[in-house]
């Protein structure tokens, strides 16, 4: 009776449920028998007729399964996809590109000799654009300009429109975050932006690829940028406009140098654009067609004669406009979030701060904007309201950097620069959004005219004395290793541990355990986001090539309320990272970033994977020696919403390993009751989130138990210690007993290696995310100044007065721990007469004795210039 049942299951199996649609796990669990004999599947009583032999075709299909194949992204693993599969499920290169569009992409493994026309590519149902098939018989289509970033589903016809059975995903990207070498150079960008200004004329150079147009004859045009409507209501738009051409039929050459004239008055208005280059073919301005763009910049060379004849009196008079429309636009600052107080906790808190890439410690810190920083990170998150951006930028010190002190000083920004979901109309446009209402400004008042404090008042730094540093908690292999549950300090001789990489869980509230069980647990749950997080934990293999008695981390899943479903997991190969995005495996062979439906994922690096979701909540998966190491990163608000192996955030270390009845294992749990503490927070059936995509994991983990109850881990008191490598323990782990206890107990340095650095990097990201107070910007004195930027806990800022005054109050005020200052701002008054005569008389003198002392030097250094010559 089972085996002929087999295959079926598989083909069930393999059509498990993904995320937000397709069946629900319950379905999984319909006899097939009942399928089998069901007369129309669901596919088949679709409109339209079916060819002979749909029921084998992915044709209006992909991502649709059904008893005779698969459509799935799970069928290639499986060996279930419909024999069709790869034509109509379509795989393209490049899969992305800037939002502007113009990209010409190869739709992979579909071959098409009949016709030369009628290939259409069909965005998000709305944006067509038209593609073509090539002389060796490959489709090509092109993206369009998008308002938005993210994943873009798209259809293809190859019959000029008729039916489009065939479907992908396009990604578009934030314009800056593409490599520059697609795009049209500015050739010395600076003059473009200040063309006119006080200096700057001559003729403008821009260069592009000219293999990437595949023509003899290009036509180079300006488009514009506009928003339009009144802000923040429903009709506020936002557009690009074909404005003129700069050259039309010029020679493919990848270079074109012009003489820039001002606009014509009725294209004045457009301030921010970009260059774009076309085939000649095509009418000047026509949409979506193959092309080329520059970056958007500010459009200085094309302004007009006012501009030109007196261009700081034009830049003053927008920046005082825009001051004006600033006073009528509500107030973002007030629903921003407050920075992070330190360089450490701003790099440490990746759920809601990322890199700006404006200005990366990691890539040179190249701080165009913010002279003085080393690091700037944004808020990942655009506000709820108003989708606007906090940006805070800090010292090679560590120090925030804030505009009340320096122009270097972080702004927020009324438009978030990465945009806002769900993207398209203001102020939610990636980049541009933030040009209009954050960038131009600046050029306005800072740039091309000495305005700058107007713009540093209404872009000020927050500082940090609301910040609350996220909490940790997380699973790491081997590392960690103090003791079991609440025990005593650890003995590496006396109580070796058990296992082979064992994972250790750390809680929100700091509790710690060992858990080997094999199966998939839950992690996390928060209804109040509907978050959930869970594992899949896998036995490891002995040096000796068997079975370990003790598990690792091999998958972990991540979800909050609708959002997409992303699982990082290691990939068969040992050591590397894949990531699936409801299911499908993602490539970030183009891309590091991705915008998705409720997150956002960055993988700087091979080996680690970050994911931001909405709420603030961010998850760090990197590997760790032989599996994945697991951090969850959670802000305030999740205080008192969290259960699962995690345990329950509300600073109470005590009630952290609940059951999922309620039932609190006691502070001395032994470790035999802690592995049921895991076992009971087995993922459910029904909400699991993993990916079941090769016959192995169905048969482990689809069709046998979530805990596998016949795996029997290693306990502590079941195992003996081997001295016999003690002096490589000595020299790998030093005194770090965490490490040298691994190896004791698994024989394995390398198991011990993974445990220190693992150990290492939870500590240091504890360390970085410590709390730390803050007093708030201190002001200097009127007719003085102030030493001192630093305005956390135990920095003194030092004060003084210009000359001519002199200080009342404290010299000096400190920060307490308390968040205030040690005293208030002093004051400078202005010195009596008689000082002032003082003053001079004594002044006087000291321009004497100066000029004397000068004069003696002088003469000596002149003895000794041989030898200050040598110096470099
Ligand atoms: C090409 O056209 C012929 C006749 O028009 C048709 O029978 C054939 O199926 C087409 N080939 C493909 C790959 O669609
Ligand atoms: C597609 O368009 C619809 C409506 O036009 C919109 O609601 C949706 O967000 C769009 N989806 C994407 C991925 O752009
Ligand atoms: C760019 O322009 C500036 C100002 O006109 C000039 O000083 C600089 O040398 C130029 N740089 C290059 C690489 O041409
Ligand atoms: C472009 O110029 C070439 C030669 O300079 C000419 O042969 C061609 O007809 C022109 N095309 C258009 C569209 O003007
Ligand atoms: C500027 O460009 C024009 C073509 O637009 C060219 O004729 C002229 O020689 C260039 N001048 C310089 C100084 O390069
Ligand atoms: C584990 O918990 C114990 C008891 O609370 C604590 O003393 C120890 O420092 C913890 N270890 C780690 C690595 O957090
Ligand atoms: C969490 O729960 C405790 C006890 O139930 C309560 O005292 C505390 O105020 C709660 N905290 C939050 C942030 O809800
Ligand atoms: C979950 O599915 C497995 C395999 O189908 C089954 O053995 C187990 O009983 C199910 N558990 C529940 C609670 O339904
Ligand atoms: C102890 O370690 C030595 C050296 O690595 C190894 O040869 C030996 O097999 C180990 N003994 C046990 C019992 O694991
Ligand atoms: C430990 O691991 C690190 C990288 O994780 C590696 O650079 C180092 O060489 C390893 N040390 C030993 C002794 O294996
Ligand atoms: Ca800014
Ligand atoms: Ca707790």
């Amino acid at each position: 009776m089972k085996l002929p049942l087999l295959p079926w299951a598989l083909l069930l199996l393999a059509t498990a449920p993904g995320p937000g649609s397709g069946p629900t796990a319950g379905e999984i669990d319909v006899g097939p028998a009942h399928e089998a004999a069901s007369p129309a599947p669901a596919w088949a009583r679709c409109s339209g007729p079916s060819p002979p032999g749909a029921q084998e075709s992915c044709s209006y299909r992909c991502g649709d399964w059904n008893e005779q194949c698969s459509c799935r992204p799970t069928c290639s693993g499986l060996g279930t996809c419909c024999s069709d599969f790869r034509d109509f499920c379509l795989e393209i290169s490049p899969y992305s590109d800037s939002m502007m569009g113009g990209k010409d992409f190869v739709v992979q493994h579909l071959n098409w000799f009949n016709s030369t026309d009628g290939v259409i590519c069909r965005f998000n149902e709305s944006i067509q654009t038209r593609g073509h098939v090539d002389s060796l018989g490959l489709v090509h289509c092109v993206s369009p300009l998008l308002y938005e970033t993210g994943r873009i589903p798209f259809t293809l016809s190859m019959d000029n429109g008729r039916s489009f059975p065939r479907s992908g995903t396009w990604l578009a990207v934030h314009p800056n975050k593409v490599s520059q070498t697609t795009k049209i150079q500015l050739e010395n960008e600076t003059r473009w932006q200040y063309y006119g200004t006080a200096g700057t004329k001559g003729n403008l150079t821009l260069t592009w690829q000219a293999t990437v147009l595949p023509t003899h004859f290009v036509t180079i045009e300006l488009w514009g940028y506009e928003e339009t409507g009144k802000p923040y209501s429903g009709e506020w738009t936002a557009k690009w406009s074909y404005l003129y051409p700069l050259a039309t039929n010029v020679s493919n050459s990848g270079f074109f140098t012009f003489t820039p004239k001002p606009a014509p008055q009725n294209y004045q208005r457009w301030e921010v654009g970009a260059i774009r280059i076309i085939n000649s073919q095509y009418s000047s301005g026509e949409k979506d067609v193959q092309a080329l763009w520059s970056n958007e910049h500010a459009l200085a060379w094309h302004l007009g004669d006012d501009f030109r004849e007196d261009p700081v009196a034009w830049a003053r008079t927008q920046c005082l406009a825009w001051e004006e429309l600033e006073d009528q636009l509500p107030n973002f600052l007030e629903e921003l979030p407050d920075c992070p107080c330190t360089l450490a906790q701003a790099r440490a808190d990746t759920g809601r701060f990322h890199t700006d890439y404006g200005c990366d410690i990691e890539h040179g810190s190249e701080c165009t904007y913010h002279p003085g920083a080393v690091h700037c990170v944004r808020s990942v998150q655009a506000s709820p309201r108003y989708a606007s951006g906090q940006q805070c930028c800090y010292t090679a010190a560590g120090t925030q950097l804030l505009t009340a002190d320096s122009t270097g000083g972080s702004t927020p920004d009324r438009g978030h620069d990465w945009g806002a979901p769900p993207f398209r109309a203001p102020p939610r446009v990636p980049g541009l959004s933030h040009w209009l209402y954050d960038v131009i400004s600046f050029y306005h008042c800072c740039l091309w005219a000495p305005e700058c404090s107007r713009y540093m008042r209404r872009r000020p730094s927050s500082d940090c004395r609301t910040y609350r540093p996220p909490r940790l908690g997380g699973c790491q292999p081997g590392g960690l290793r103090a003791e079991q549950g609440q025990g005593g300090p650890p003995d590496p001789l006396l109580s070796p541990a058990s296992a082979f990489g064992d994972p250790h869980f750390v809680t929100f509230d700091g509790a710690n355990f060992t858990f080997n069980g094999h199966g998939e647990y839950v992690l996390l749950e928060a209804a109040l986001t509907g978050l959930s997080v869970q594992a899949r934990a896998q036995p490891g293999t002995t040096p000796e090539g068997t079975q370990a008695r003790g598990t690792g981390l091999t998958a972990v899943a991540v979800q909050e309320g609708n959002s997409d479903v992303v699982e990082v997991r290691l990939a068969d190969g040992v050591g590397v990272l894949q990531v699936l995005l409801n299911q499908e495996v993602l490539s970030f062979a183009e891309q590091s970033w991705m915008d998705l439906q409720g997150m956002f994922l960055s993988v700087a690096a091979e080996d680690s994977v970050s994911i931001m979701l909405s709420s603030g909540a961010g998850l760090e998966v990197s590997i760790q020696g032989p599996f994945l190491s697991v951090t969850v990163l959670l802000p305030e608000k999740f205080l008192n919403h969290t259960r699962g192996l995690l345990g329950t955030l509300n600073d109470n270390p005590t009630d952290d390993f609940t059951l999922r009845s309620g039932q609190v294992l006691s502070a001395g749990a032994s470790s035999r009751q802690l592995f049921q503490f895991g076992a009971d927070w087995a993922v459910e059936n029904a909400s699991s989130l993993l990916t079941y995509d090769s016959l192995l994991l169905v048969k482990d983990f689809l069709y046998g138990p979530k805990h596998d109850p016949t795996f029997q881990p290693l306990f502590p008191d079941e195992t003996t210690p081997n001295s016999s490598q003690a002096t490589e323990v000595a020299e790998l782990c030093g005194d770090n007993h965490f490490c040298s206890y691994d190896v004791a107990a698994t024989g394995s340095l390398s198991v011990g290696n993974a445990t220190r650095t693992a150990y290492q990097l939870h500590q240091s990201r504890v360390q970085s995310l410590q709390s730390v107070v803050s007093c708030g910007w201190l002001a200097p004195p009127l007719n003085g100044g102030k030493e001192g930027i630093r305005y956390l806990v135990g920095s003194t800022i030092h004060f003084h007065c210009d000359s001519g005054y002199s200080l009342s109050g404290a010299e000096a005020s400190t920060c307490q721990a308390d968040g205030t200052w040690s005293t208030t701002t002093p004051t400078c008054q202005p010195r009596h007469s008689y000082t002032v005569l003082l003053s001079i008389i004594f002044g006087g003198l000291a321009v004497a004795a100066l000029v004397a002392v000068v004069y003696v030097v002088l003469c000596r250094r002149k003895g000794n210039m041989a030898i200050w010559g040598s110096q470099p």
